[in-house]
């Protein structure tokens, strides 16, 4: 349908004839002449209507779809907006053939700086991801989806796709998505903890998921929602945690180095300044709780960290220490799974940790106990009878190498990197307990 896409003009097609394709922006029609801005996903070009089609497309509405064939004319110097990316060139349109006439009024106002709340954006996606803003979010977020494949092929991970139907989880009863399944009742996968451990057991040994997770958590939060998509994986043969933590800092050293250098554009517009890590400092839930009780928050022994905590001690290391990132080591066993392993020494801790980007929790991760009988028992000690899960039992009988791994919510990771402020910026069409719909 078209020659050229609207980016793609510059002083260097200058005098060519051109076939464009995309939605009007803006439509001036002014005394005898008319401009058109005319924008598809690679940007906006400035189309110059003579009378004759200045007359014809005087009642063009806003977000129409229209095809333009024109010659490409370089524009004076004292015209040029330097904020307009094919700002240098116009075309001076021979014809404008309107593909799909676009109703008005708008239901959301379609501006860069918009007063349409994020609610009534989200019901309108569609027409929000016509915002250069939105577009270059999403660009970003396909960016880290890909780049997040590649990182994990590189390093020898092998890709499952695990099943979101099924019987239990593993994370917490009361955060199952229970649905009727043919007279029994199933469940929508809360993570593919059970699955990734079983594949690493199977002797595939190193293995990552990108997938959706759906969590029945009523929080009316920033930062949850109630369907997202992990980045979970899983290694065997592994020393201990620090082990997978170093798979999880050499993932966000590649990860932004590559966003970096492939979304320069969409990073500059977006006015997000990106820094590698070197390492990722590495601090005991001991040493935070210190830190914590010196600048006037007290956290118990046998809690976690709530969001306002973890906004403190991302702070703290910031000024201390310039990094974006630090893992947060030895979580109470109060707070954790049962399958997290213990250290011998200290059984009120579990070798798990959490990884804080910009102050917001974007992943836990641990050493599984691989030890059936222990295993047993730290289950029994929370409540869960596993011989109730014969399936995920069975896993620790026949050779269950020591391993690891970790869960990352690809949406968090978005929204930290790109400093959203709210995760349903970062992802289409989010769920929450009050959002169903689009
Ligand atoms: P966890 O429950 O901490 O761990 O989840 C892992 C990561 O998933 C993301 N996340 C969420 N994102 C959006 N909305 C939510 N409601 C939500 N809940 C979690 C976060 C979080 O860090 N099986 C373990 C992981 C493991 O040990 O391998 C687990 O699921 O980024």
């Amino acid at each position: 349908m078209r020659t050229h896409h609207c980016g793609d003009l510059n002083a260097s097609v200058s005098g060519k004839e051109v076939v464009l394709a995309g939605w009007v922006d803006t439509v001036r029609i002014s005394g005898k002449i008319g401009f058109l801005l005319l924008r598809d996903r690679s940007g906006i070009v400035q189309v110059f209507l003579d009378k004759k089609l200045a007359e014809a497309n005087q009642y063009l509405k806003p977000q129409s779809v229209v095809l333009v064939k024109g010659l490409v004319n370089k524009r004076p110097e004292n015209q040029v907006k330097k904020e307009m990316k094919t700002g240098a060139v116009e075309v001076a349109a021979a014809s404008v053939e309107v593909l799909n006439m676009a109703e008005t009024p708008l239901p959301i106002e379609i501006a860069e700086e918009t007063t349409t709340g994020l609610d009534k954006r989200l019901d309108y996606r569609f027409l929000d991801v016509r915002r250069q803003r939105v577009t270059d979010i999403f660009t970003v977020r396909s960016k880290i989806y890909s780049t997040t494949v590649a990182f994990f092929e590189k390093e020898g991970f092998i890709n499952i796709q695990t099943p979101k139907l099924t019987a239990s989880g593993v994370e917490s009863g009361a955060e199952e998505f229970k649905i009727p399944y043919f007279g029994k009742t199933a469940s929508l996968a809360q993570s593919p903890q059970i699955y990734k451990q079983m594949f690493v057991v199977s002797g595939l040994e190193k293995v990552y998921e990108l997938g959706t997770v759906f969590r029945a958590e009523k929080s009316h939060t920033t930062r949850h929602l109630t369907e997202f998509t992990g980045v979970d994986f899983e290694m065997g043969f592994i020393r201990d945690e620090h082990d997978v933590m170093t798979i999880v800092e050499k993932y966000f050293v590649y990860l932004i180095t590559e966003i970096k250098k492939s979304c320069r554009e969409e990073l500059a517009r977006l006015g997000v300044d990106l820094h590698v890590p070197k390492t990722i400092p590495k601090l005991s839930m001991h040493e935070a709780r210190n830190i914590l009780k010196k600048l006037g928050k007290i956290v118990p022994e046998n809690e976690d960290l709530d969001a306002d905590g973890e906004k403190m001690i991302a702070h703290y290391i910031k000024e201390k220490l310039q990094s974006d990132f630090v893992f947060m080591l030895d979580y109470p066993w109060e707070k954790r799974p049962f399958y997290h392993m213990r250290p011998e020494k200290d059984k009120k801790v579990t070798k798990s940790f959490d990884l804080v980007y910009n102050g917001v929790e974007i992943a836990t991760g641990a050493q599984r106990e691989h030890r059936l009988q222990v295993l047993e028992a730290q289950a029994m000690e929370k409540g869960i009878d596993l011989t109730l899960m014969p399936f995920y039992r069975d896993i620790f009988r026949y050779g269950c190498p020591p391993h690891g791994g970790v869960g990352l919510g690809l949406d968090r990771i978005t929204e930290q990197m790109l400093q959203l402020g709210n995760i349903r910026e970062a992802i289409l069409l989010p769920r929450d307990p009050e959002r169903l719909t689009p």
